[in-house]
């Protein structure tokens, strides 16, 4: 990796057995398709070291590569690349996969895989594959771990336009075609992007992503008519508040006419809402839905709505509940340019949590799967944790409704029409804080646009295009491969979720949210631990299909790596490894702290392979890393023997 800037786009010549010709032909008049042109040259200077020629008439050269974006095809984003003895043609249903497919041969290339006789087309399964910025106006990033926000400073745009096209660039590199720019608790942003001072500013910023087939979104106050409008109300079913998103959305578009339109966070940890004025989650979709429709404009809902005052006392309300009881009732209720963007599971970007039981069930609304990429919960980029692991057993959850109902079979069918991710990038030099934690940001890419793609393939491809030096590729693969499972052990395994330290969701915090109003409780006492999720519990298990709420009511039958999500367990009950749930959390503990030290020794081992600056980097990571694996493990084990008196049956150390 010789220059960390540069990601998976490093400049290094590679060697090809095939002769790229250095005559290019394209048709490109649009755009996009101009920037196709522009990006395949790009490519093959960076690879190759030669700038191609570009000529407008191509008939009788014989070497030459064809780019045209015009081929007869309806599926949309589609590409064709085809390599024969003395031609590639690459070819697109339209610019945007004209695009696709320039980025894809330009990775191809670089992976040593274009010769004579390939033949590939591809199309993305999800038509949406969403980057959500939660960046604040004053240049913070909630949840941010890899420096100031790219796009604002001191309550205003500032950003450096190049650095956003190669932002862009990375983006549609991995068929990314929608970003959203602005944090969705806009209630933190004193200002609202839908004012016309910072729409001038938007607007120069979607042209750089448009270029690249990026349309925009805009997160909105719910409460704007009232908090801008002047308005006594922001009541949805009030005709003046109708009137104002109109006119709002008006005036928008006049600057932005291409923008995709509004990611809405309401009635949510404190955001404005349909609920404050008795209203529905389909009258506020659908107000703003009608206004954007006359421009193309789509609403994407969250349903991330849950009671975030509960006492802790309170055992019936379950917080894993919320979003199945509050939407499942509205489907089909929601306007056509309506989608509903749901965290993978029921809780929120937990290490480990159950696919929510939304997924499946809903048939008659448009929905996104959101996703995290920035490590809130898993590491904050200081941590090594390679989420396609943990992403890919999402996409092979089978939700059971029906046939073919797994989440990567739902996807781009009629139910689920993609993916939204709170993005890892910050103004680092290396965008992610981590450097290592840049294959994350490419396998969400690769991720949205072919859910079937392993985390093993992911990271295969994204070491040797990030390692230009053979030798090093294999052992990074092995060493993201084992960072999942190595931080889910120290961290919550067994589902137990949310013991990291308050508020900033790094480190342990063993009962941090045990007596607080987020929901978020694990309840050990001196005998057991766990939430009661069954029948006889809460009842979360009967939001899921048939098969699968039995299968989870049961605590011989749920899946281990999950049963403290669904069940209350004593200490001594016998897992399936004949010790007893106290001893596996010891054992586990131990376990992922030595996998630590084990992944250190591997990149150690790289140290003459590396440059020095990606090395110590990464390695000054890891030793915080270690750090952070003992606290956990340390304080972990000695809370179970300060509950239960028990110690660990090998001996080791745990303190009292
Ligand atoms: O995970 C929680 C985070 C909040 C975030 C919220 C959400 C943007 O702690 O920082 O707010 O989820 O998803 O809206």
């Amino acid at each position: 990796m010789l220059n960390e800037y540069d990601c998976w786009m490093q400049k290094v010549k590679i060697k090809t057995n095939y002769e790229i010709p250095n005559i290019v032909y394209s048709d490109a008049k649009s755009l996009v398709a101009k920037q196709a042109e522009k990006e395949y040259c790009l490519g093959i200077e960076r690879l190759l070291g030669f700038s191609p020629k570009i000529v407008k008439k191509h008939n009788n050269i014989k070497n030459i590569v064809l780019l045209n974006s015009s081929y007869a095809s309806s599926v949309k984003d589609e590409f064709t690349i085809k390599v024969t003895e003395n031609q590639i043609h690459i070819t697109g249903s339209g610019e945007n996969g004209l695009l696709y497919g320039v980025f894809r041969f330009l990775s191809l290339l670089a992976l040593g895989k274009i010769k004579n006789g390939l033949e590939l087309t591809e199309s993305p399964v999800s038509p949406l594959r969403m980057i959500n910025h939660w960046d604040n106006f004053d240049g913070s990033i909630e949840r941010g771990y890899a420096g100031r926000s790219i796009f604002y400073k001191d309550g205003d745009f500032d950003y450096d336009k190049t650095r956003i096209e190669d932002y862009a660039r990375l983006l549609a590199s991995v068929g990314i075609n929608r970003v959203s720019i602005n944090n969705v608790n806009v209630r933190a942003n004193a200002k609202l992007l839908i004012i016309e001072e910072y729409l001038k500013e938007a607007k120069e910023l979607a042209a750089i992503f448009r270029k690249f087939g990026i349309k925009l979104f805009f997160s909105i106050n719910f409460g704007a008519p009232w908090s801008l409008g002047k308005l006594p109300t922001a009541d949805p079913l009030d005709p003046a508040v109708a009137e104002w998103w109109k006119k709002r959305a008006a005036l928008i578009y006049k600057y932005i006419p291409d923008l995709a339109g509004f990611l809405v966070k309401a009635d949510s940890e404190g955001e404005p809402g349909p609920f404050q004025y008795n209203r529905t989650h389909t009258d506020g979709a659908n107000i703003l839905a009608k206004a954007l429709e006359p421009f193309g404009g789509e609403v994407i809902w969250r349903c991330f709505v849950y009671n975030c005052t509960q006492d802790w006392r309170d055992t019936k309300t379950d917080r894993a509940r919320a979003a199945f009881d509050h939407f499942m009732p509205l489907d089909g209720k929601f306007d056509k340019n309506v989608i509903l963007q749901i965290k993978f599971g029921p809780y929120d970007f937990q290490v480990r949590e159950p696919v929510a039981p939304l997924f499946g069930a809903l048939k008659n609304t448009r929905h996104v799967m959101e996703l995290q990429i920035t490590q809130e919960y898993t590491g904050h980029q200081i941590d090594l944790c390679y989420l396609p692991y943990i992403w890919e057993d999402i996409m092979n959850f089978d939700t059971i409704h029906g046939e073919n109902s797994k989440i990567k079979e739902l996807l781009g069918k009629k139910n689920i029409e993609g993916f939204a991710a709170v993005v890892n990038v910050g103004l680092d030099n290396n965008w992610t804080g981590h450097t290592l934690a840049q294959a994350n940001l490419y396998g969400y890419g690769r991720i949205a646009w072919n859910p079937a793609i392993t985390a093993k393939e992911i990271a295969e491809e994204w070491s040797v295009l990030s390692f230009t030096n053979p030798e090093v590729p294999q052992k990074v693969q092995e060493i993201l491969l084992r960072s999942y499972p190595a931080y889910e052990k120290y961290n919550a395994p067994f589902g137990v979720c949310f013991m990291v330290s308050p508020s900033n969701h790094y480190g342990p915090g063993i009962e941090g949210y045990e007596f607080s109003r987020w929901g978020t409780y694990h309840r050990a006492d001196k005998d057991a631990i766990g939430i009661d999720r069954t029948p006889s519990g809460t009842g979360y298990t009967a939001q899921y299909s048939p098969k699968n709420a039995a299968m989870y009511a049961d605590a011989n039958t749920c899946p281990e790596n999950i049963i403290l999500f669904f069940h209350r367990l004593r200490y001594d009950f016998i897992m399936k490894n004949g010790e007893t749930l106290l001893q596996n959390i010891y054992n586990i503990h131990f376990e992922g702290y030595d996998e630590v030290l084990s992944m250190i020794e591997d990149w150690k081992s790289l140290k003459p392979l590396l440059e020095n600056q990606v090395y110590e980097s990464v390695l000054a990571r890891f030793e915080r890393q270690l750090v952070n694996a003992r606290e956990w493990k340390d304080q972990i084990n000695t809370y179970f023997y300060r509950k239960t008196g028990i110690t660990d049956n090998k001996g080791r150390q745990i303190y009292s």
